[in-house]
């Protein structure tokens, strides 16, 4: 079956969902396709921490209603060691707040509104394959229910996270891959019970970094370092509940982790990863197919959200007056802020990890590192700034 669109979308994570939305606000058509189940999507725990940015744009897609209802406002977060906790006030610093609010909300959000709005999204597609994308032709192949489809577009955008094909499709030469794996990864569970503590947890200990985080009052999030080749047989849930209150122990002996019935478990390698550029012809990179942080600055989803904004503006103005410097510049400007996630993304996550291979002058240094961070209202701004989000360009 044949089918036309002005931009073809692959993938239906924050970034392609959000940006369907943008597009339909500006009157651009478009066409979603997502290899998931739609149940798959809406309950694929990920990212749980919204810049101030990210819910500004939510709200004034008019997409933040339950946002605003349910998301929780947070001040600031604890930076833990040697069983003492610092607050790190993002509100006396920056002025602005985060907001918690699972990524999977997101995008039970977006897909409800794209919904409504009885606008083409289809789940479980397979065998979607781009091409043309070099020339003024794109099309997406795919296959639904059986059925060979076919959608010619004048673009694609290419939303379909660090393992899709679109990056993969972009010929040889073409980008440059910049990468850098750790040697450690996350054990996160979700957990049927009560956030130990108001705000985020950042701990550093000799056994391993923990985050407590929250999903609601009686949902937590919680996450502690694990080896690289770590796998879930080797965490049952004990071992995980240990380690989370080892590691995130204050000195009076006081500090407890509630315990609840673990409801989802996994782990997420730690990677830094860039590809430039973030088009190649008709075809626009956005998300994790284009990058990947560490999630320890919490940075992930909110650099999706923001390279969406920048294509939507984009091609908004090309459908409007044929402008296309905004497209030519969508990399550019996507790439200054991807990179300056990824230097606060790489420094958050050197600085409160246990590293196999430090030596005692390494762990000492650290040590130093998070005294001078939680001594000096400068550098506690600066982690603050980053955090909560640089202004959008
Ligand atoms: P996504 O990966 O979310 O979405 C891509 C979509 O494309 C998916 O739905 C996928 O099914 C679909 N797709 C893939 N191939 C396709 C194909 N061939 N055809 C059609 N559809 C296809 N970030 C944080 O900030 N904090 C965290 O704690 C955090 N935890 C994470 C845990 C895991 C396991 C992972 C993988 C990522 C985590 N992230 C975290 C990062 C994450 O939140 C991403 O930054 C965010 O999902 C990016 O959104 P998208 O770019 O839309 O990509
Ligand atoms: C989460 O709540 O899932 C979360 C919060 C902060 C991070 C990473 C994950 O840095």
């Amino acid at each position: 079956m044949r089918h036309r669109t002005q931009v073809g979308i692959v993938g239906a994570g924050p970034a392609g969902l959000f940006l369907s939305c943008l597009l339909a606000r500006a009157g651009i058509d478009s066409i979603v396709l997502e290899n998931r189940s739609r149940d798959y999507v809406e309950n694929r725990i990920r990212a749980g921490v919204l810049e101030q940015g990210t819910v500004d744009l939510l709200n004034e897609a008019g997409l933040g209603g339950r946002l605003g209802r349910e998301g929780l406002a947070h001040g600031g977060i604890e930076i833990r060691f040697d069983g003492r906790g610092h607050r790190i006030d993002f509100l006396a610093l920056t002025g602005k707040a985060i907001t918690v609010y699972g990524q999977h909300e997101v995008v039970k959000d977006l897909i409800a509104a794209r919904l409504a709005e009885g606008r083409p999204l289809h789940f479980d597609v397979s065998d979607v394959a781009v091409e043309g994308f070099e020339g003024d032709s794109p099309v997406i192949r795919y296959s639904s229910a059986g059925v060979a489809h076919e959608i010619a577009c004048d673009f694609i955008a290419g939303c379909d996270g660090f393992h899709g094909i679109c990056r993969p499709s972009i010929p040889a030469g073409v980008l440059t891959l910049y990468e850098r794996s750790y040697p450690f990864a996350w054990m996160g569970i979700l957990a049927a019970a009560p956030p130990a503590s108001k705000e985020l947890i950042y701990a550093h200990h000799e056994r391993g970094f923990a985050l407590l985080s929250l999903r609601s009052p009686t949902l937590s999030r919680l996450y502690v370092q694990c080896g690289p080749e770590d796998d879930i047989g080797d965490w049952p849930d004990d071992r995980i509940w240990e380690e989370l209150q080892r590691r995130t122990a204050t000195s009076d002996g006081a500090f407890r982790v509630p315990q609840g019935a673990v409801l989802q478990k996994g782990i997420t390698p730690m990677r830094s990863f860039v590809a430039e550029p973030m088009q190649c012809g008709r075809l626009f990179l956005a998300g994790d197919s284009a990058h990947i942080v560490p999630p320890t600055g919490a940075k992930g989803m909110n650099l999706a959200i923001a390279d969406v904004h920048y294509l939507a503006q984009a091609l908004a103005a090309h459908y409007r007056s044929g402008s296309t410097d905004l497209l030519a510049g969508y990399s550019a400007r996507c790439l200054r802020r991807v990179w300056n996630a990824q230097r606060f993304s790489w420094w958050m996550t050197t600085m409160l990890h246990r590293h196999p291979d430090d030596t005692p002058f390494d762990r000492r240094r650290r040590l130093a590192e998070l005294e001078y961070l939680t001594g000096s209202e400068a550098a506690m701004r600066s982690l603050a700034e980053n955090y909560v989000g640089l202004p959008l360009e």
